[in-house]
C-alpha cells in the first residue's frame, strides 16, 4: 500500500475512532494538534514529516481531513464514532440525495430505513457516481434515491460538510426509492 494511503487510513482511524491508540486528545469539535502527529506516526513506522502530512491533507481524494486556518490543528471532516460536535449548520438539501449500499442490506433498510449504524449520521451523496463508489466498497452497488426535499419539508434536519457529504440522523423508508 502506498505511504499516503497507509497514513490516510491511520489518521482516519485516530481522528474518527481511536485517538487513544495514538495518545491523541480530540477537543469537542474533533481537533487535535498537528504537532502531536509526527511522534504518533513514527511510533507506527510511518513517514512523519510535516510536508508529507500537509500534502496528504491537500491531496486526499475525498478531502477527509481539515486543517485550522493557522495550520496548527487538524480534524476529520466527518465519519466519527467518537463524540464530536462538528458545529455544522442545518442546511436545505437538494431535491434528491443518493445512498450506495448492497443487496444484502436492502431488506433491513426497507424495514427500518437508513440508520446511522456506527457513525453519527447517515451519509448521503449529492450525485449518483459518488454513491456508487460508496456502495462498491461492499460489493455490487445498489443505489437508493432519497426524497431529501420532502424529508426537509417534513422537519428532518440536514447538514453538509465542506467536502459535500450530506448528513442526516436517519432516513425513514418512505423517503427511499431504488434507482
Ligand atoms: C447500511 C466512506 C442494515 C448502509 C464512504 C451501509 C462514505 C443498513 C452500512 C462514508 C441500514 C453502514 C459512509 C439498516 C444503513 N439495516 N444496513 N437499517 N441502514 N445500512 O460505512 O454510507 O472513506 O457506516 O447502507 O465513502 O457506507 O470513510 O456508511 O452500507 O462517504 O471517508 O450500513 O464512509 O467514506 O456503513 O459510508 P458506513 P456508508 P470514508
Amino acid at each position: 500500500m502506498a505511504d499516503y494511503v497507509r497514513i490516510s487510513k491511520t489518521l482516519s482511524y485516530w481522528l474518527r475512532h481511536q485517538p487513544d491508540a495514538a495518545g491523541l486528545t480530540l477537543d469537542a469539535q474533533g481537533w487535535t494538534a498537528v504537532d502531536d502527529l509526527p511522534g504518533a506516526l513514527s511510533r507506527d513506522g510511518l513517514p512523519n514529516d510535516i510536508d508529507t502530512l500537509l500534502a496528504l491533507v491537500e491531496q486526499s481524494d475525498k478531502q477527509r481531513f481539515e486543517l485550522s486556518p493557522d495550520l496548527n490543528r487538524i480534524r476529520a471532516r466527518q465519519g466519527h464514532s467518537v463524540a464530536v460536535d462538528l458545529a455544522l449548520a442545518p442546511t436545505q438539501p437538494p431535491e434528491t440525495l443518493y445512498h450506495g449500499t448492497v443487496d444484502r442490506f436492502l431488506a433491513a433498510i426497507h424495514a427500518d430505513g437508513l440508520q446511522k449504524m456506527q457513525r453519527h449520521h447517515v451519509h448521503l451523496s449529492p450525485d449518483i457516481q459518488t454513491a456508487e463508489r460508496v456502495g462498491a466498497r461492499r460489493g455490487k452497488p445498489v443505489l437508493l434515491a432519497i426524497d431529501a426535499s420532502g424529508m426537509h419539508a417534513d422537519g428532518h434536519s440536514f447538514f453538509v460538510t465542506e467536502n459535500q457529504v450530506w448528513l442526516t440522523d436517519a432516513v425513514p423508508a418512505l423517503y427511499l426509492r431504488r434507482v
